[in-house]
Order: C-alpha cells, then sequence, then structure tokens
C-alpha cells in the first residue's frame, strides 16, 4: 500500500428518495441529498463515502470543496491520517468545519476505505477490531407529530423489530410533547427504548422546564435539547433532570468533543462521521469518550459507523438511517434489532450505477 498513491477524487450529487421524511422542531427534511465521493489510486482501488447535505442547495459546494481539497492530495501516499493532517493544516486559518469540515471529513473516510480495500479487510479489521453485532435504534423514527398520530406510526415501527426507535419533539407547547410521548410509549412494546431528539429547539430555561416534566416517562435520552454548541446550557440541563442528556451529532472535531466532556454537557456522546473528521476524528473522540467512561452512539453513515462502533471502546448504539440504501449495491443488513458490519473489504459501499444515474441532481 505504501507506493499506492491518490490520483483522482470525484464527486456526483444525487438527491434520493426517503422511506420517511425527517419531521424535526428544526425543520423537515423530505428527500436526502448526498454526494457520493469517489476516490481513485494509481493500482486501481478505490475508496467510497457519501455526505448528507441536508439540503440540496448544499450539494454544489461540497462537491467544488471535496474536488479541491482533492486537488491538495492528488500524487500523495494513501496514507489517511497524513492525508487528513495535511488538509488540517491547509485549512487552519479559516477551520475544517461546517461544509469544509464535511468535505474534509469525506476524503478522510474514502482514504480509510480505500486503503482497508487495499489491504483486503472489511474497515473494523483493518482498524485492529473484529466486525460485532451492534444494537441499532431507528434514528428516523417519529416525528415531530400530533400525538394521534405519532401513536399510529410507532405502532407500524415497532413492527420493524428494532429494540429502541426515536421520536422527535419540541412542540409548541409542553402538553403536546408529553401527549406525544405517552402515545408512543403506550404504542410500543415495553421492552423498545424511546429516545427522544428536540434538535436543538429549546433554550436551557425551557428545556430544564420540559425534562423534568418527561422525566417520568422512562426516555432513554433526551437528545439536543438546546443548540448543538452551547455546551454550558447542555451541561444546565443535564445537571437539572433525571432523564439523560445525548448530543453529538454536530461535534465538529475531536476538539469539541473535549470541551463537551469538559463541561459535562451531556451523559452519552454520540458521533456523526461527516461532522467529527471521519474516520480519523472518530477514532480520537471514541478515545475521549471511553476516557470519560461516556457511552457512544453514532449519528447516520450507518455503513461507516458499523465499522467504527465495532472498535469503539465505549460503544453505545447505532443510529439506523438507511438514507443512501437506493443507491448503495449492497445496504447494511440488520438482524434482530443489530447491525454488523460486512466482511467485504472496506466500509461496505459500492454504488448502486443505474440508481446513480436516475438520482443524479446534474
Ligand atoms: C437528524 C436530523 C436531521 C437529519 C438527520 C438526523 C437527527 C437525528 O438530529 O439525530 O437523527
Ligand atoms: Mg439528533
Amino acid at each position: 500500500m505504501a507506493k499506492m498513491h491518490i490520483e483522482q477524487i470525484s464527486a456526483v450529487p444525487v438527491v434520493v428518495p426517503m422511506k420517511r421524511a425527517v419531521r424535526t422542531a428544526s425543520g423537515a427534511i423530505l428527500e436526502a441529498p448526498l454526494l457520493l465521493v469517489d476516490l481513485a489510486t494509481n493500482e486501481g482501488v478505490a475508496g467510497r463515502c457519501y455526505l448528507f447535505g441536508f439540503q440540496k442547495f448544499t450539494l454544489k459546494p461540497l462537491r467544488d470543496l471535496v474536488s479541491a481539497l482533492g486537488a491538495m492530495i492528488a500524487g500523495d501516499a494513501l496514507a489517511p491520517r497524513a492525508i487528513s493532517e495535511k488538509l488540517r493544516a491547509r485549512t487552519r486559518l479559516f477551520g475544517a468545519r461546517g461544509l469544509v469540515g464535511m468535505a474534509l471529513s469525506a476524503i478522510d473516510m474514502a482514504a480509510w476505505d480505500a486503503a482497508a480495500r487495499a489491504a483486503g479487510l472489511p474497515l473494523a479489521r483493518f482498524l485492529g477490531g473484529v466486525p460485532r453485532p451492534v444494537p441499532a435504534y431507528l434514528g428516523n423514527g417519529v416525528g415531530v407529530v400530533p400525538a394521534a398520530e405519532a401513536g399510529r406510526d410507532a405502532e407500524e415501527l415497532a413492527k420493524l423489530g428494532f429494540h429502541a426507535i426515536k421520536l422527535r419533539i419540541g412542540h409548541e407547547r409542553l402538553a403536546d410533547d408529553l401527549a406525544a410521548v405517552r402515545a408512543v410509549r403506550s404504542a410500543l412494546p415495553p421492552e423498545v427504548a424511546l429516545m427522544t431528539d428536540y434538535n436543538q429547539g429549546l433554550d436551557a430555561a425551557e428545556a430544564i422546564r420540559r425534562g423534568r416534566a418527561l422525566d417520568g416517562e422512562g426516555l432513554y435520552w433526551i437528545e439536543e435539547p438546546v443548540r448543538a454548541e452551547d455546551f454550558a446550557g447542555t451541561a444546565a440541563v443535564a445537571a437539572a433532570i433525571e432523564t439523560p442528556v445525548q448530543i453529538g451529532e454536530n461535534f465538529q472535531s475531536p476538539f469539541e468533543v473535549e470541551r463537551a466532556l469538559a463541561a459535562n454537557a451531556s451523559d452519552f456522546v454520540m458521533l456523526d462521521a461527516q461532522q467529527v473528521g471521519g474516520v480519523t476524528g472518530w477514532l480520537a473522540g471514541m478515545a475521549l469518550a471511553a476516557a470519560a467512561g461516556k457511552a457512544c452512539s453514532s449519528h447516520l453513515f450507518q455503513e461507516f459507523s458499523a465499522h467504527l462502533l465495532a472498535v469503539t471502546p465505549t460503544a453505545g448504539w447505532l443510529e439506523w438511517f438507511d438514507i443512501a440504501d437506493p443507491v448503495l449495491k449492497e445496504p447494511l443488513a440488520l438482524a434482530n434489532g443489530m447491525a454488523t458490519a460486512p466482511e467485504r473489504p472496506g466500509a461496505g459501499i459500492d454504488w448502486d450505477d443505474k440508481a446513480v444515474a436516475r438520482y443524479r441532481l446534474d
């Protein structure tokens, strides 16, 4: 692998249908804008990953950023850590966060994927671990909808066999949050855990008020009650309520993981491979979570996350969000509510070329 070098990085924007819209307190997502990234080496080995753009308008800037960063490493050895270090140094003046951070994460993920493929190993084994079943929760579960509808949705989703499901809350009134939680709780089998997600919709005072009202409802966690970067506010909520608080999908780097842990901002953490800095960022973030003794779950990117959670010392839940399935040749498999990284080389992502042609944006 040492003499193998990077030839080119390309990216294709697609918009794929979603099984269910994501209805959150901070807006709805009705379709999945994805950027499919391919890294080609001089020995024909390819690395692949995708980015989730949230909204269509981000795809062109993301593609331009991936191309620009990719040009900086053309000809470089296929050495993922060195690649990320170089790109972080090149972007230090303005910081690898937001779309720049996502583009850098994409190159990092594609480089690790290519390196594992070159070694003929699944990513988890390439990282020194063993693919193993990880408990999955349904991330795209019940949206911010009226209680009766939430109960009906939960009844349907319970048939999918997940051991845990997420309900998004953040209605206008606390009473409607409570009603939705109770409707979903009663619709789910008692053994199925219920997570909730405010998607940053409250201020700390309101989050404390609502969290205390929800404390008796047996929730597994309350996610992102306040603005993602407000670690002091999140810590105040976590200290004031019984229900565990969960944050992390918006950690922009392992340094933010460190700041959140230092602020004792939450009871659990989650890492998002596109936000935290790809595989390299995840490996650093998981070590910080382990040092703090905090369970570490994943956010989106289930194909990479299944491998990364297999090597995460305090692995919690895999968020099941099969957002890219319409363009994948072999989607990640789920069995009895558990996700296991496939034994295929790399992260196991290969495009269904016909589907990509169908959903291409340009
Ligand atoms: C979420 C929000 C928007 C898109 C995907 C996922 C959510 C989650 O915060 O945690 O699932
Ligand atoms: Mg969330």
